[in-house]
């Protein structure tokens, strides 16, 4: 959808650092995704520098926008008749057992650099080499041995790839394990897991390499897994009412490439392999000071890591990390109009580089909507006017920007919320399927020792784990230079007469001047953590900023010093701020599958680098302890966190005050069926 006339009204706007593209026709963006055309040049460029005289398969594992710099994007913003910075891809290639990395260009069509990466770890897994994995124990005679001796139907069982972790030894094979389920009469193959049979699986070899069938526990019975409606029998939960949302002038917001406009409000959306959706260049206008104003230059989910608790021989290696290893992006599922997102919807597809490099579509990967959920942005009954009754109410909206990211058994829904109040809300929810253990217990009475899970039904333990979703957020708030202040609520005892009282909090501030300084445990102190630009004041003399509003406080309760936890040590802390540097961009590094841990935000960050009146990024944790209950089996309702992102005296005064509420919706005339 084109919009020509607020693009030419933004361009009077200039003044502020972030101008989106004041084209009124839609032209390619510097920070678009790579378009389906240039995943295909860029496949072609990477496999035209390989020789193909022997049968060496090439294999792709990331492709992606090579964001432009920084300074060179920013000076083409304020000033978008100069070139636009150049396009980039970023490409991680596998090639006769070796990572490969290049930058292209793709003006030119030429290779910036190419090196072999000969350090630990290994790029994201290929969703093809995945596929052909778990066909492997189909075909392989020990294999089919167990499954006779078990008793179950070599037709009905699905296996499943599994990232083998980082624990101690020095990893020489890019290798994953192989696990099995016996599907029966049901799709919940999760549930359904073959105990005792361990593989791993060279992915370069493609062969299994090492098999053992240590123990034998039965498959727990799949009667009331399957979670199709069509499946289901009586008696039924109760029945939902019909609900349309009605626009009679159609959505608030436009749509102009990957650019987007709502109300006060634009950004722009693009789509990574690695981690989803982007948010970038997100300003706000000010209706007082008649501009645009920066807030956020760029933020994604970073990494997210999810380490189970079962330390036993075919469970403790479950430490996984979805972004690095699997693809957030990568993982995404298309979405199902009015299911996943309600019917005033927008959807916009997405596209990545399959295995052997060419453009794959994922449809309807984001839907972008207008929520009107019922609440109420602000309001105020005066009773206390003599023989008079105020009452001013306004009605919330949001503008939500949704992905789902499928992971094997878990779907993540990654929201983010944009307010007219100029909040920025951050949500995640959590769906699907546990990651269960069979077991021959049916009763906790039976259980004398730790089984490191919930007994959810006859044979079946739940297995403990985390989630902890790392974002990136490089705020930019009303310019590059910013400071990350805590506002620490510290009580103050009165010993002197001068009062009634004996306490009273106050606020003492403090500017973290280094990295070290603004690594937070939340939930230790009470503060309010504030981004400001210490260089842009308010009128009576207040820094302009954002302030973080933390979810959960959730850290990992591992030691340290065990590997996982040095794997995934950037959820030692809740909070991190960084100077800005492009390539730190992935909390867990650039290769996460069996990386030893030298990559990761807790490591550049031990440079302490200055971050006070500098260029800096906000890295937030949201950790969730998973304890599972009966109630998350056979799949599990939505359980939702966040964190809010929200205007700290960056404005003079109550940005939505003059928001003019809608007129009332005259529904045209219908009878409602009975
Ligand atoms: C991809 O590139 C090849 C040549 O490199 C070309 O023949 C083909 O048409 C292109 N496909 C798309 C979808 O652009
Ligand atoms: C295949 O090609 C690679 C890269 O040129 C080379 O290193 C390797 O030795 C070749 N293998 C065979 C079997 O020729
Ligand atoms: C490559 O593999 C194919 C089939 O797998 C085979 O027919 C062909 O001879 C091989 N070529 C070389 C150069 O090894
Ligand atoms: C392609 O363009 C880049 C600048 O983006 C330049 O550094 C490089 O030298 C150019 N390569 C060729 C072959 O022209
Ligand atoms: C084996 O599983 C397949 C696929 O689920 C099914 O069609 C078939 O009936 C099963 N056979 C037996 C003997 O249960
Ligand atoms: C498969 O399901 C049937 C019917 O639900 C049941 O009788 C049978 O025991 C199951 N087989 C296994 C191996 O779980
Ligand atoms: C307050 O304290 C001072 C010094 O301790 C004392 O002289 C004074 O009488 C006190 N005043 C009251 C009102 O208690
Ligand atoms: C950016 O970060 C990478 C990885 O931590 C580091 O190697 C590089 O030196 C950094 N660049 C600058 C300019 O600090
Ligand atoms: C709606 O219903 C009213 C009352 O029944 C009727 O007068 C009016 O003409 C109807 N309007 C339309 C557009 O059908
Ligand atoms: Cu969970």
């Amino acid at each position: 959808m084109a919009m020509a006339s607020t693009s030419k009204l933004l361009f009077i706007f200039l003044f502020s650092i972030f101008i989106i593209d004041s084209i009124s026709s839609y032209e390619q963006h510097p920070l678009d995704p790579l378009s389906p055309e240039e995943l295909n040049l860029t496949q072609t460029i990477v496999k035209d520098s390989f020789p193909y005289s022997n049968n060496t398969t090439l294999t792709f594992h990331y492709v992606g926008l090579d964001e432009p710099d920084k300074s060179l994007l920013l000076s083409w913003l304020s000033k978008p008749t100069n070139k636009p910075p150049p396009r980039r891809a970023l490409v991680i290639t596998r090639f006769n057992k070796q990572t490969h990395e290049f930058i292209i260009d793709l003006a030119n069509r030429s290779i910036i650099s190419n090196h072999v990466y000969a350090g630990y770890g290994y790029p994201t897994l290929g969703l093809d080499e995945q596929t052909e994995a778990i066909q492997l124990p189909l075909a392989y005679d020990p294999f089919i041995e167990s499954t006779r001796i078990r008793g179950l139907n070599l037709s009905a069982i699905v296996c499943s790839t599994f990232t083998v972790g980082w624990f101690g030894k020095i990893g020489k094979k890019r290798v994953v394990k192989v696990q099995c389920f016996h599907m029966n009469d049901t799709v919940n193959l999760y549930l359904l897991p073959i105990e005792g049979i361990q593989m791993i699986v060279d992915l370069d070899e493609m062969k299994i390499i090492e098999y053992s069938d240590g123990f034998q526990v039965p498959v727990p019975n799949s009667e009331g897994t399957d979670y199709r409606l069509s499946k289901q029998k009586p008696p039924f939960g109760p029945r939902i009412n019909r609900a349309a949302i009605m626009q009679p002038d159609g959505p608030g917001f436009q749509i102009d490439g990957h650019t987007i406009r709502w109300l006060n409000w634009v950004f722009h959306l693009s789509f990574d392999a690695q981690v989803g959706p982007i948010i970038s260049l997100a300003s706000i206008y000010d209706s007082e000071k008649h501009k645009y104003r920066s807030v956020l230059y760029r933020g994604h989910i970073s990494e997210l890591f999810v380490p189970y608790q079962d330390p036993t021989e075919d469970y403790y290696f479950k430490t996984y990390f979805d972004c690095g290893e699997f693809g957030c992006g990568l993982s995404a599922a298309s979405l199902v109009p009015l299911a996943d997102c309600p019917n005033n919807a927008v959807f916009m597809d997405g596209y990545h580089a399959g295995q052997n490099g060419k453009p794959v579509k994922v449809s309807n990967v984001f839907c972008i909507f207008e929520r009107h959920a019922g609440d109420i942005m602000w309001r105020h009954t005066e009773f206390g006017i003599p023989d008079e009754l105020i009452t001013e109410v306004r009605p919330e909206l949001s503008l939500v920007v949704r992905m789902v990211a499928t992971v094997g058994n878990y779907d993540y829904i990654l929201d983010w919320v944009f307010k007219p109040s100029g909040s920025i809300n951050i949500q995640v929810g959590l769906s699907g399927i546990l990651e269960v253990k069979a077991t021959t217990y049916t009763h906790s009475d039976q259980i004398k020792e730790d089984v490191y899970g919930t007994l959810l039904t006859d044979n079946t333990i739940g297995l403990y784990h985390d989630h902890f979703f790392t974002y990136r957020l490089d705020l930019d708030i009303d310019g590059v230079d910013n400071s990350f202040v805590k506002h620490n609520l510290v009580t103050k005892i009165v010993t002197d007469n001068t009062t009634a009282r004996k306490s009273y909090w106050t606020v003492v501030s403090e500017t973290a001047n280094t990295e070290s300084e603004a690594k937070i445990r939340l939930g230790r102190k009470p503060a309010e953590l504030v981004i400001v630009n210490p260089n842009k004041k308010t009128k009576p003399g207040n820094r302009h900023g954002y302030r973080l509003i933390p979810g959960p406080t959730a850290r990992s309760l591992l030691l340290e010093d065990d590997y996982p936890q040095i794997r995934g040590a950037f959820t030692q802390y809740n909070v991190w701020v960084t100077p800005y540097n492009k390539s730190e961009k992935w909390a867990g590094g650039r290769y996460v599958d069996q990386s030893h841990g030298q990559d990761t935000l807790a490591v550049w960050s031990l440079r302490n680098r200055e971050i006070d009146n500098k260029d800096i990024v906000l890295w937030y944790v949201i950790g969730i302890h998973h304890v599972p209950c009966q109630e998350d089996f056979p799949l599990m309702p939505t359980l939702s966190s966040g964190f809010e992102l929200r205007p700290t005296n960056f404005f003079e005064r109550s940005p939505v005050l003059k928001v003019i509420p809608p007129k009332p919706v005259t529904w045209p005339n219908c009878s409602a069926s009975p």
